[in-house]
């Protein structure tokens, strides 16, 4: 049997299956446990590879994503995966966890949003940090990659754009435009803007952190899309969204991005909201620079998931302890 992912066979750039693994040996655990985080390792969603996945509209590995994420992959003829990544969140958001999924591209943002919806008792918002806006359409898109387009087929103000796809029975979108909030862009294709300009989606882009600072951007971000504090939150974190003088191993790095300290305060103040129930990690790219290149980048996506369980960088105090 092939145990190969799909994420390998979804990027040019291979490598991004390892994420998970660089991101696991961080000591990520035991800094969870002493955060007094009751943590379970649900393991890896690995599904055999679906060969061959010729491109649709352009759209290349739309089955192997498709699979992954949503739907058992029968339709194709396959049986290649026991659980798809929807359902793996469903489940851990109905055992009563925060549900941390380590990526993988950013295509699997399709599986963790869609799951959270599903099993949340609260109506879902969307934290969308990335330097990108992944809100492409496959008739928009330049490069063909789905993880550029997973918010577009989120959003239900987007659906009438998407060209039908046969056999893909994707989903209604189960996002409006204003449960979705972007921080830290700055590398947003022209027919993207567009796309945010024409649904309305917020959008804080380096401009903006620049402009208002972290702080002001944070609060924003969060009434944006939890008005009335009555909404579960779900980040979807794209590694590419803090510089990469910080978290260079990615496959689409930018210049210019969030420095690690505001990183680590946009994730404190959302653990401060005690409304956070899933959050994504994702485009750790380990094979994309040297050894030590790959452990920063890592050591990156650590702290931002240590802040968002609870890390605070003025100390914790250990779980029990009263008296010195
Ligand atoms: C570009 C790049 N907008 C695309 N997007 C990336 O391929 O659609 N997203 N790299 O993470
Ligand atoms: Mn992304
Ligand atoms: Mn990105
Ligand atoms: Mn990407």
């Amino acid at each position: 049997m092939r145990t190969i992912c799909r994420e390998s066979a979804l990027q040019p750039k291979l490598g991004v299956e390892t994420g998970p693994a660089a991101i696991r040996e961080t000591g990520i655990f035991k800094a969870l446990a002493q955060l007094g985080r009751d943590v379970r390792d649900y393991g890896d969603v690995r599904p055999d590879l679906i060969d061959p996945d010729p491109p649709l509209h352009g759209m290349r590995n739309w089955r192997n994503i498709h699979s992954y994420n949503l739907k058992a992959s029968h339709r194709y003829g396959i049986d290649n995966v026991d659980i798809t990544l929807a359902d793996r969140v469903k489940q851990v958001i109905e055992d009563g966890k925060l549900c941390v999924t380590l990526g993988g591209d950013h295509s699997i943002a399709l599986g963790t949003v869609y799951g959270h919806v599903l099993a949340s008792k609260k109506s879902v918002g969307v934290i969308w940090v990335d330097a990108h806006a992944d809100i492409n359409t496959p008739l928009s898109s330049l490069s063909g990659n789905v993880h550029g387009m997973s918010l577009s087929f989120l959003c239900e103000e987007l659906e009438d754009y998407h060209p039908p796809i046969p056999s893909w029975e994707w989903p209604d979108p189960c996002l409006t435009a204003d449960r979705i909030v972007f921080i830290g862009l700055r590398d947003v294709d022209p027919l993207e803007r567009l796309a945010i300009d024409k649904t309305g989606v917020k959008a804080y882009s380096m401009h903006e952190v620049e402009q208002l600072g972290i702080r002001e951007v944070a609060r924003r971000a969060i009434e944006d899309i939890n008005p009335n504090g009555d909404r579960a939150i779900h980040v979807s974190f794209d590694i590419d969204a803090i510089d990469p003088v910080v978290a260079p191993c990615t496959g689409t790095p930018v210049p210019g991005g969030l420095s690690l300290r505001e990183g680590e305060y946009l994730m404190e103040v959302i653990h401060e909201t005690g409304a956070l129930e899933a959050l994504d990690m994702v485009e750790v790219n380990p094979l994309l620079g040297s050894g030590e290149e790959a452990e920063k980048t890592a050591q990156a996506a650590e702290l931002l998931i240590l802040a968002a369980c609870g890390r605070y960088r003025g100390g914790n105090v250990p779980l029990g302890v009263t008296d010195l």
